[in-house]
């Protein structure tokens, strides 16, 4: 028995505004169908998030029909459950569609009963459960899987109740699972408790291989009897999903490996990773004043491919124009990230500088000025920092932050799409073009407004 198990392909994803991402993704998610086929598998998984968006366009739909096609011409089923994504809470989904041109096989709680070559179905109170079947040489298999659901639903019905596998069977599921998503990404705070619904052992016991989705990154463990696997997305999420990170140790850059992308092909329950080519994601941090930044982003350059996604993380003391960044990467994508903040002096000490020794009499102004409002007063701080400058300081060019912010990144540091709860990265950041201040001007802008990033 060997099977393909592809997880979060997000099909009709703009990732970052840009139409030619989604293509991407529609391409891994081909190429993915592809070499399952190639591989002569018995069947395919698909365990949520086959769309990004519950309601996907036509164009959206029309490129799910095109490759699915492809395993149903082989003769291959494709069973699939759906994501917090692309799930419903209407009577039809997407996937009706797909499984109504017999290009699917939907798994989980259904009014109905259903029964066919690949589908039979249990009571499950006034509902009824239905279940894959697979068989292939005297042996046979059950696929058993629901879509995805919330912790408060999961809190009241008890997967161990509704699942009891009978010889051997494959349990598929979109779920985060709290010491999985832990063990990925260090201990997850309560308030960011939405980054799982279930926890280790509330997963059903008996499975011989758990077919899971939803965290975007790749992994592999073992449960009970079984194997649990996350394939992870076909294409990277965000630039937490990097490929590889440039990290600045203050005096070199030192390369972080990061994740791979893909799917799995299963055989005999034993997983493969089945690496996917896509666009690379390079993050890069970078804590340094401009003439080293400039020298070291000019030798980085040559390790970075043109076609990749670029997020450059700049902090430094003082700010200094990051645009020149975009003349020296030449990248397909590049994400200024901006950090500017004076260090804080005696901070360890326990004794933080009061306001008066750590602004000048004018920034004290400005902050007075715009209190809490954010920038309701900023013509009134701009003319503040007019005049001061006319008074005393002569102007300064060295100074001037410029944050990118292109399309809708957001929450990089995650490995699924749950935005967190905190402020991050969100569009229309840009500033605008103000008569420039002369004075210090910069600096006290990005105090005011509560500083630029996280
Ligand atoms: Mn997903």
């Amino acid at each position: 028995m060997k099977f393909a198990h592809i997880a979060d392909v997000h099909l009709g994803f703009e990732q970052y505004r840009l139409p030619y991402r989604a293509a991407e993704f529609a391409r891994a998610f081909k190429e993915a169908v592809e070499k399952a086929i190639g591989e002569r598998v018995d069947f395919i998984l698909i365990a949520g998030d086959l769309f990004h968006s519950s309601r996907p366009s036509p164009e959206t739909l029309k490129t799910a029909i095109e490759i699915l096609e492809k395993p149903k011409k082989a003769g291959i089923p494709v069973f699939a459950i759906e994501g917090n994504h692309d799930r419903t809470q209407r009577k039809v989904s997407a996937y009706n569609l797909l499984e109504g041109l017999g290009l699917l096989h939907l798994l989980g709680v259904r009014d109905g009963r259903v029964e066919n070559d690949h589908l039979t179905s249990e009571r499950l109170g006034n509902r009824y459960l239905v279940k894959g079947v697979f068989d292939k040489g005297g042996k046979s298999v059950e696929i058993h899987g629901l879509k995805y659901m919330s912790a408060a639903w999961l809190e009241h019905n008890k997967l161990g109740e509704m699942f009891r596998p009978e010889g051997d069977a494959i349990l598929m599921l979109h779920q985060g699972i709290k010491e999985l998503v832990e063990e990925m990404m260090g201990i997850v705070p309560e308030s960011q408790r939405d980054y799982f619904e279930l926890k280790m052992g509330e997963l059903p016991k008996g499975y011989l291989y758990y077919a899971l989705g939803h965290i975007h990154r790749e992994f592999v463990t073992s449960y009970d009897i079984g194997t649990l696997v996350y394939p992870g997305s076909l294409q990277r999420w965000d630039f937490g999903d990097y490929e590889i990170r440039y990290r600045w140790n203050g005096r070199s850059f030192t390369p972080q490996a990061g994740t791979r992308k893909g799917f799995y092909i299963v055989e005999d329950f034993k997983p493969r990773f089945v690496e996917l080519r896509v666009r690379p994601f390079i993050d890069i941090k970078l804590r340094a004043d401009e003439e080293t930044a400039k020298r070291e982003v000019k030798q980085l350059r040559e390790k970075i491919p043109p076609e990749a996604f670029v997020r450059l993380d700049v902090r430094w003391e003082r700010p200094y124009d990051v645009s020149q960044f975009r003349e020296i990467l030449k990248v397909k994508y590049l994400y200024l990230r901006t950090r500017f903040e004076r260090k804080v002096e005696a901070v360890r000490g326990g004794s933080v500088p009061k306001p008066e020794e750590y602004f000048t009499p004018v920034e004290l102004r400005a902050i007075g000025l715009t209190g809490e409002k954010g920038f309701d007063a900023v013509d009134a701080v701009v003319e503040l920092f007019i005049r001061a400058g006319q008074e005393k300081e002569p102007a300064r060019s060295d100074e001037k932050p410029e944050e990118e912010t292109h399309g809708s990144a957001k929450a990089e540091e995650t490995v699924r799409e749950t935005e967190k709860p905190e402020k991050s990265d969100k569009p229309g950041k840009v500033r605008q073009k103000k008569p420039k201040p002369k004075g210090k001007p910069t600096s006290i802008l990005a105090w005011v407004g509560g500083g630029d990033e996280d």
